[in-house]
């Protein structure tokens, strides 16, 4: 086991096929996108995590990471591209399946094929598996088939990757066990073992389990508005119970993880995902809530200074950004919303403004994203400016100003 070919180099698959190289492996790294394609050439990664720069640069140097178009040849093939929900909230297994597809010309008998995208239940079995498999190639028999979804926190992956504990599921157990021989060369958290099935709904439950808790958090600042309380106070106060930790509110829930997996748990078993789908539904309804909060602030047509549009703290990635869904509401009720975000370096559908400038000529502050840098803005000097009506904050920043 030498070669490996990672298909889809995005926040997933390129720090893979970076530490794979490191731990000794040829890697191919493949994705259609020749933009992508193009930058790490020329040793830049598309997107900024700490080490992975280097590391890449690494690799790139030693030749032991080359970048194709296409898939090739190889021992192991890992397939990372994307599988977001569509506009009716049902699964796109379209890359998924198109992986499979541009891999299957290439398995060897002996193969080791490994799914780290995050499926819908049944998905390995049902859709990858049938489009591996030919009459005289049998999965488990003349190819290995494991799953293997990663766990990794953005702005931390290269450690997480390394560090954190592994499920690997397999189609059988030899499966299971080429694909732990495979991340033992670079993985040193711990590697459990199971089949397909149980790791798919593992990666979904502990995504769903973060939605359903940050919901819970979100009705509880609900709560607490209605009766002109801090959010914070309260669940501050709360969690100081010994078994009682009660995630933060916030604007709503963004990125392409844990706002996206539980609609696979609700489109495959729609009569039994009652409260994954509640969570979904009211998590959802954040950004206009926070609109409204600052429909009772300041009139339409106001100036509102708007701190963050990535979808959390310390991130440049707007992808299903929750602060965007409220900056794009207010804009739609009228006011004029001046965007403030160090991590996000352009902006889609809004232009960035330096913070002080958007302080300067704002009528009311909207605390979005909760970034270091605005953690250290001073909260009395905001205060003087814009008074406590006037300072809206989603993340507890500010503490003693109403959610
Ligand atoms: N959020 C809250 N309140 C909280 C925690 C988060 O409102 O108390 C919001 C964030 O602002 C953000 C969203 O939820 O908009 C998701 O942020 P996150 O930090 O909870 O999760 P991700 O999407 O960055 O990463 C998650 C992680 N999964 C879990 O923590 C169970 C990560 O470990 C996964 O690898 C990743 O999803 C993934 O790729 O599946």
């Amino acid at each position: 086991m030498k070669h490996v070919c990672v298909v889809g180099l995005g926040y997933i698959g390129l720090p893979t096929a970076v530490l794979a190289a490191a731990g000794g492996f040829t890697v191919t790294g493949v994705d259609i996108d020749p933009s992508i394609l193009e930058s790490l050439r020329e040793g830049r990664a598309h997107f900024s995590e700490p080490e992975l720069g280097s590391v890449l640069s690494e690799v790139l140097s030693q030749g032991r990471l080359t970048l194709r178009s296409t898939p090739c040849p190889a021992d192991v093939f890992i397939i990372a591209v994307p599988t977001p929900i569509n506009e009716d909230k049902s699964a796109d297994l379209t890359a998924a399946t198109e992986a499979a597809l541009s891999i299957e010309e290439h398995v060897r008998p002996g193969s080791l094929v490994i799914v780290e995208s995050t499926v819908p239940p049944t998905t390995i079995e049902c859709l990858v598996l049938p489009l591996l498999e030919r009459p005289d190639r049998i999965g488990g028999r003349d190819f290995h088939l494991a799953y293997c979804p990663e766990r990794v926190l953005p702005g931390n992956i290269m450690r997480e990757l390394v560090n954190n504990d592994r499920v690997i599921g397999g189609l059988d157990r030899k499966s299971a066990e080429a694909a732990q021989a495979f991340y033992r060369r670079f993985v040193s958290g711990k590697i459990y073992l199971t089949d397909l099935r149980t790791a798919e709904l593992v990666k979904l439950a502990e995504n769903a389990y973060r939605d359903v808790n940050i919901a819970f958090a979100n009705e509880i600042s609900l709560m607490a508005d209605r009766l002109g309380l801090s959010v914070w106070d309260v669940i501050g106060l709360a969690n100081k119970h010994p078994r009682v930790n009660i995630l933060s509110p916030g604007p709503g829930v963004g990125g392409h993880c844990v706002a996206v997996d539980p609609w696979f748990l609700i489109e495959w078993s729609p009569d039994i995902s009652k409260l994954t789908a509640a969570a979904r539904k009211l998590n959802d309804s954040m950004p206009e809530y926070v609109a409204s909060k600052v429909g009772s602030a300041v009139p339409s047509g106001s100036k509102i200074a708007c701190l963050g549009a990535a979808y959390k703290a310390n991130v440049g990635d707007t992808r299903g950004s929750p602060a965007l869904q409220v900056i794009y509401e207010l804009e739609r009720r009228g006011y004029e919303v001046h965007v403030v975000d160090p991590h996000v370096t352009r902006g889609n559908g809004f232009s960035l403004q330096p913070l002080d400038k958007a302080l300067e000529v704002a009528d009311c502050v909207v605390l979005l994203v909760d970034h270091k840098e605005f953690r250290e803005l001073d909260a009395g000097d905001l205060r003087r400016r814009f008074g406590d009506g006037k300072m809206i904050d989603t993340r507890g920043v500010w503490a003693d100003t109403q959610f």
